[in-house]
């Protein structure tokens, strides 16, 4: 079986699920758009709620199109097990409640996907759960803020949208020595370029929305594990809060991750070309890419990933204003939020993503007003190049 070799990235992609289909020998997994599944018999029903037979019983407990996914996504992770939801928001929301109880706290880096921060600090905290948003570039702060009842450590690496880098490795021997977990929310690297469960990580997020389905036209999430037992406890939250994933929603992003190593390759490639422009255009103040030599943590990104990537964010030495007309004169680039997708996109933090976020918040975390991001896809770099030169040219009228 495929699964048992030690694959490349370009192969594991490719072969991450297990094949032929035993009705047909579809080299495509079948749907099984089905939301129940029959019984032989009594007996067989209640061996398979028992747990004594192992089989398909109800798509919100469990399906084989989206089962084929999770294998998939536990083999590119090097996880046990993996679970996927109906949207990343569902993988974060379903693995903090699974995971906290009232009083517990959590530690997050500060510049986090905006929703992820707001259903904290809105949302959570309503039930005692509390928590502390904190640059986690920084290891001394994440020390200072630990505390006994600090359950998780969160980061974001690299973090949306400013791209700070966190150590992995660092965290998780920081984690455990206070007891508490570190989950890592993987959606800028992807599993291509970088794997944090072999960093010491007890769980992987991902929004499956980006990179790993790659065609904006379709919503997911996956968690993933190092460990069975907790595996296990999330399950049982999951299955119970009801937030799953459906079959034809797990086949298209089945059918995405086939490409997902070449569109990072190409991307990636792209957004290096993207960056080293940017750096050289009289009017661009600063960029930020794991790829470029004055990112802060540049050399803490070549140790932790395969690659920096295809997402970058820059700022114009006009301000706000400047971005506003920069976003308004692209033509190739799409405005538009979300990323990871095979078209670049081109978007503005404080007034869309991160737009929720109070604003002390937000500049506290770096996500300034004249930041823009760019999800750099897979397009000819000439067309790219040229789209965005004309666009900063009209900046400057
Ligand atoms: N984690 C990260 C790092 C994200 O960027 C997002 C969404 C999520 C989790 C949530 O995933 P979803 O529920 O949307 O599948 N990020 C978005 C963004 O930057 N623009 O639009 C969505």
């Amino acid at each position: 079986m495929t699964h048992h070799l030690k694959l490349g990235l370009l192969s594991k992609v490719i072969h991450g699920v297990s094949k032929p289909d035993p009705l047909f020998g579809g080299v495509s997994v079948p749907i099984y758009q089905s939301s129940t599944f029959a019984f032989r018999s009594a007996e067989h029903g209640a061996a398979l709620f028992a747990g004594e037979e192992k089989g398909y019983i109800y798509t919100r407990l469990g399906n084989p199109t989206v089962h084929a996914l999770e294998e998939c996504l536990a083999s590119l992770e090097n996880g046990v097990a993996c679970l996927t939801t109906a949207t990343g928001m569902a993988a974060i929301t379903t693995t903090f409640l699974a995971l906290l109880d009232q009083n517990s706290h959590l530690i997050s880096t500060a510049s986090v996907y905006g929703a992820t921060r707001v259903v904290v600090e809105k949302e959570f905290s309503r039930f005692g759960i509390r928590s502390t948003f904190i640059d986690t570039s920084d290891l001394k702060l994440i020390r200072q803020h630990m505390r006994p009842e600090t359950r998780i450590l969160f980061i974001e690496t690299p973090a949306n949208p400013t791209m700070a880098i966190t150590d992995i490795q660092a965290c998780a021997n920081l984690a455990h020595e206070h007891g508490c977990w570190l989950i890592v929310d993987n959606t800028f690297a992807s599993p291509v370029l970088q794997n944090p469960l072999d960093l010491g990580a007890d769980i992987v997020i991902h929004s499956l929305t980006k990179f790993i389905n790659g065609h904006s036209d379709v919503v997911g999430g996956a968690i993933i594990f190092r460990d069975e037992n907790l595996f296990g406890r999330v399950r049982r939250t999951l299955i119970n809060l009801g937030g799953t994933m459906d079959p034809h929603q797990a086949w298209l992003i089945l059918r995405g991750i086939k490409t997902l190593a070449l569109r990072i390759e190409k991307s990636q490639e792209n957004a290096m070309k993207l960056a080293k422009f940017l750096q050289n255009h009289p009017l661009v103040s600063w960029v930020r890419y794991p790829g470029l030599e004055n990112h802060p943590q540049y050399e803490l990104a070549r140790r932790q990933m395969r690659g920096p990537g295809s997402m970058l964010c820059f700022g114009l030495k006009g301000g706000y204003e400047a971005g506003r007309r920069l976003i308004n004169s692209v033509r190739l680039f799409t405005l538009a939020v979300s990323l990871g997708g095979i078209e670049t996109l081109i978007q503005h933090p404080a007034s869309m993503t991160h737009a929720a976020v109070p604003r002390e918040e937000r500049e506290e975390a770096g996500i300034t007003d004249d930041l823009i991001r760019l999800s750099v896809g897979c397009e000819d770099y000439e067309d790219l190049q040229a789209d965005l030169n004309q666009a900063l040219e009209k900046t400057a009228l």
